[in-house]
């Protein structure tokens, strides 16, 4: 399992805190249905998806992205124990919902590319690294009951 060091524990802390979930989980999610279009399939109950305008504005995209990134802010205040804390969210997307990790691994370069946006220079090199180390840690929790 990854270590987090105190440093990067603080990096990732300090700018979560200034995240609003809401906003940042409808553009992250909606970015990945963007950016990434076979991943519309898990959705087809979410209404239109048939352009950009439609996606980012699509509420069910908002209302999910926000559901998602606030589990994924567990991860935040349990960067010790991410298995156990993302064990039932893995039966989940495995076994019912059939979502290959790999889209996992999208999503996570999706909220990189979102806190960059939003934060600009603030999201300094070193953030980076350690939320890039946080969101490949989380999509492996995600991945662990996979079978
Ligand atoms: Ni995900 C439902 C968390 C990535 C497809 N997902 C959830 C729920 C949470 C959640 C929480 C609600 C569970 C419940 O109802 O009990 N998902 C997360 C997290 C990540 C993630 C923390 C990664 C950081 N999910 C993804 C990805 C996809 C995905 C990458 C597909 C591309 N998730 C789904 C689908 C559902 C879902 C589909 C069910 C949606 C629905 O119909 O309510």
């Amino acid at each position: 399992m990854v270590h987090f060091t105190a440093e990067e524990k603080a990096a990732v802390a300090s700018l979560w805190a200034k995240v609003n979930v809401e906003a940042a989980g409808g553009e992250a999610l909606g970015r990945l249905l963007v950016v990434y279009p076979w991943t519309q399939r898990f959705f087809d109950n979410f209404g239109n998806l048939s352009s950009e305008t439609a996606i980012m504005g699509n509420p069910k995209v908002k209302a999910h992205g926000k559901k998602v990134l606030t589990a994924f802010g567990n991860a935040v205040k349990h960067m010790d124990d991410l298995k156990n804390t993302f064990s039932q969210l893995s039966e989940l997307h495995c076994d019912r919902l059939h979502v290959d990790p790999e889209n996992f691994k999208l999503l996570g370069n999706m909220i990189l590319v979102v806190l960059a946006t939003q934060f600009g220079r603030e999201f300094t090199p070193q953030m980076q690294a350690a939320w890039q180390k946080m969101t490949t840690a989380v999509a492996n929790a995600l991945a662990y009951k996979y079978h």
